[in-house]
């Protein structure tokens, strides 16, 4: 039997997961997408497809908490290409502004197009007459156009969770013109915000020289295309509820009392990631310990870093560099049992991230640029007392919406040191005042409505296609 939804994505939302005995099991990895999806995947039916990572073959469908999931094997060379290579060797880097310089090789293109293709055979395969299709992020975008041209009875959508860039950026793809195609395949794409969909658009109409309307696309073929933003979110009220259990609160005190209870604990949670910014930010507070604004009895910084996309070269870098600043900074600021930066290389429960925001009174966020930034939306999420204040950059998606936190450019090292300062110092009054905005802002922004608006616009193309131009749908299929 079929599926009425599927969704396709480069990860299942599952992790590998060894057992003391030495056997392993799939455990569901948390995140914000399975929590938002997964109402409508046990709704309509749905599975979800993806590559479980490792590399061992023939794998079988099953089921994880009663979600069907599709496993989609990946060979070493597979990896290599798609996944290291282009995703996130050519288009991770080109898509947040050359935050590090994209590669463009040839081979991996080829991955690229080969792991596509497999993807929207399989989907073609496993999704019924006028299904719903959900395409997820940069790993999978030429996806649509693979799935219409087998499947034109499908409703198809794309979500793009990182930036799209500015056309003078994707410009230098060579294969700039095949992904836009890609796209085109979906009858919506969304996009973080709506600048990633206008820069869309533009180059839609320069570079493939359809006709565009705003919002809208209009292929020759007669159908219609909406590009539109829809900002991604949190399952705010899960957070609000983790971080007031006994075991979070009683967490959170014992971090707290470790850290030696100081005045301010400063937070950064990132992957480590060269667009977040870390290096940045470390450097700014290390320079306001180095001005005397305040020292390592009062404040302390607890940076984590979670391990990612380890085998790319770019990220080997990026660890030793982090290494050696936070090596450098706790030298010259740290005393016994006091260092200036707590550093913490390392993945947690969800327990323990709840437990580090609760502790945290100053969230520390400054990518370079981001599509959304969810740890920003977790933190606040997770101040049910109205507590603590968010340092956020102006180039996060999320900046859009938390317009109460004290924006920062990461470029601006002194800027950063007057807001991490401010932030420092503000009375509550102030504190509380921006918290309880941003918190209204969450509440009414989750995941599930963002999910919802998706599903409602994708379900409208469809209509808007039907009823407003009729007569171009000669084609149509
Ligand atoms: C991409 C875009 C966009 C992190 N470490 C641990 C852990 N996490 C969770 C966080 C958060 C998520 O991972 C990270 O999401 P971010 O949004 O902060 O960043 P990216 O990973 O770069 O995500 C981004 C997002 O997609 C969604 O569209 O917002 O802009 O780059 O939920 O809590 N969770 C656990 N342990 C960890 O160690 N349990």
């Amino acid at each position: 039997m079929g599926h009425d939804l599927v969704i396709v994505a480069n990860r299942l939302p599952v992790d590998r997961a060894e057992r003391p005995d030495g056997t392993s099991e799939w455990r569901p990895s948390p995140g914000g997408l399975v929590t938002a999806i997964e109402p409508v995947m046990r709704a309509e039916n749905g599975v979800w497809l993806g590559w479980p990572g490792g590399t061992e073959q023939d794998l079988e469908p099953f089921e994880v908490d009663g979600l069907d999931l599709h496993p989609m094997s990946m060979t070493a060379e597979e990896i290599e290409g798609h996944y290291e290579g282009f995703s996130n060797g050519t288009l991770w880097p080109l898509y947040h502004d050359l935050v590090a310089k994209p590669e463009f090789h040839r081979e991996w293109w080829d991955s690229y197009v080969a792991v596509n293709r497999r993807f929207a055979d399989q989907a073609a395969e496993l999704a019924n007459e006028g299904a719903l299709v959900w395409v997820q992020d940069y790993q999978m975008q030429l996806v649509p156009q693979m799935l219409r041209e087998l499947r034109p009875d499908l409703r198809i959508g794309f979500y793009l969770h990182i930036p799209f860039p500015p056309a003078e950026l994707f410009q230098q793809l060579p294969w700039r013109r095949q992904l836009l195609e890609g796209l085109l395949g979906a009858d919506l794409v969304g996009f973080q915000l709506p600048g990633g969909a206008a820069n869309f658009v533009r180059l839609v109409r320069q570079r493939v020289g359809h006709k565009t309307h705003r919002d809208l696309v209009y292929l020759p073929d007669g159908r219609t295309v909406r590009a539109a933003a829809f900002p991604i979110s949190i399952d705010t009220q899960g957070f609000e509820e983790l971080a007031q259990t006994p075991e979070v609160t009683a967490r959170t005190k014992e971090i707290r009392s470790a850290l030696g209870d100081p005045r301010k604990i400063f937070l950064g949670i990132d992957r480590l990631d060269y667009t977040k910014g870390i290096y940045a930010r470390l450097r700014a507070y290390a320079e306001l310990l180095a001005d005397d604004h305040f020292d390592v009895e009062d404040a302390v910084f607890v940076q984590v870093a979670v391990p990612s996309r380890e085998q790319v070269e770019e990220y080997q870098r990026l660890r030793d560099e982090t290494d050696r600043l936070v090596g450098r900074i706790n030298g010259d600021h740290g005393k016994i049992g006091r260092p200036a930066i707590s550093y913490l290389h390392s993945s947690y429960p969800r327990e323990e991230m709840a437990a580090l925001y609760r502790a945290a009174d100053i969230m520390v966020v400054t990518p370079y640029r981001d599509g959304m930034n969810l740890v920003a939306k977790e933190y606040v999420a997770s101040q049910y007392d109205d507590a603590g204040a968010l340092v956020l950059s102006e180039f996060a998606g999320a900046a859009d919406e938390l317009r109460q936190a004290w924006l920062v450019n990461p470029y601006d090292i002194n800027g950063m040191k007057s807001a991490l300062l401010e932030a420092y110092q503000a009375d509550e009054k102030d504190l509380v005042k921006r918290m309880k905005a941003m918190r209204k802002t969450v509440k009414k922004h989750d995941v599930a409505a963002w999910a919802d608006s998706f599903m409602t616009a994708l379900a409208d193309v469809r209509d808007h296609r039907k009823t407003v131009r009729p007569s171009r749908s000669r084609s149509d299929g």
